[in-house]
């Protein structure tokens, strides 16, 4: 139960656009040899026990309607949500072998602790480049139906950073734009997932989007945003044909608006 809601969780909502089929079978052999890993190891009852994890009291304790607007600060340093939900911080990539990202395809929760952004300020951090296609770092809800996020208005973060040779996007996955193989109901063209163009700059600054503002790329498949049903966010990186593809950014300060 405990390990298929969180193959559920990570096959159904935490794709980027650019995901192909190919990867989706290869993740679906890492996040089930993680979950093995983790049910046999101690840390893995350590991070149930600090809300984080994937076991029976952290179920217990879930949430995935409503609750406070923060969604994680870092200020615990951990690559979990913030309780009192439950839910974690990875990353991944298209895994091109020019590509090369910090954390590596695949990190999440426990392994992807937060980093200190010099000021002693703890974050999220991720850099790399050298992809063919893409990268991302995402925060995935521990939900099997996914977040219910209706009494917000949107979300809100700070970042900073630099991106080049590529496109920078927030996706929010929900079944429409989710595959019908991972768990949700998009026959075709799948993956166009509502979202937002970010810009990065040297200096934090805070990124708000209300809901209306997510918008789908426009190829694929159209579908009506399901604020009832939020699988993760992803903050996407896209190689443009031609130009090598590079980031170093940070996150921080995730929130659900409410105004
Ligand atoms: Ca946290
Ligand atoms: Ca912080």
């Amino acid at each position: 139960m405990i390990i298929s809601g969180v193959l559920s969780k990570e096959n159904s909502f935490s794709y980027p656009s650019a995901t192909r089929s190919k990867h989706h079978a290869q993740l679906v052999c890492i996040v089930l040899a993680s979950v093995l890993q983790a049910c046999a190891s101690d840390k893995a009852n350590n991070d149930s026990a600090q809300g984080g994890g994937a076991g029976v009291e952290a179920t217990s304790t879930k949430i995935c309607a409503a609750g406070p607007p923060l969604i994680d600060d870092f200020a615990d340093k951990d690559g979990f949500l913030n309780r009192p939900r439950t839910g974690s911080w990875g990353a991944f990539n298209d895994r091109s072998e020019s590509g090369i990202q910090a954390p590596i395809d695949g990190t999440r929760g426990a392994d992807f602790p937060a980093s200190d952004d010099g000021t002693g300020n703890f974050a999220l951090h991720t850099s790399g480049g050298g992809f063919k296609t893409w990268a991302l770092v995402d925060a995935v809800f521990d939900c099997p139906d996914g977040y219910e996020a209706s009494s917000f208005t949107g979300i809100q973060f700070r970042i900073k950073g630099k991106v080049a040779g590529g496109t920078t996007r927030l996706g929010v996955p929900t079944p429409q734009t989710t595959e019908i193989q991972f768990g949700g109901t998009c026959a075709s063209n799948c993956n166009d997932h509502f979202g937002a163009t970010i810009q990065y700059e040297p200096d934090w600054r805070t990124v708000v989007f209300h809901w209306a503002d997510l918008k789908q790329d426009g190829w694929g498949t159209p579908a009506t945003f399901d604020v009832g049903r939020l699988g993760s966010f992803e903050w996407n990186f896209t190689t443009v044909t031609g130009s090598p593809l590079s980031f170093d950014i940070w996150v921080d300060d995730l929130s659900f608006t409410v105004d």
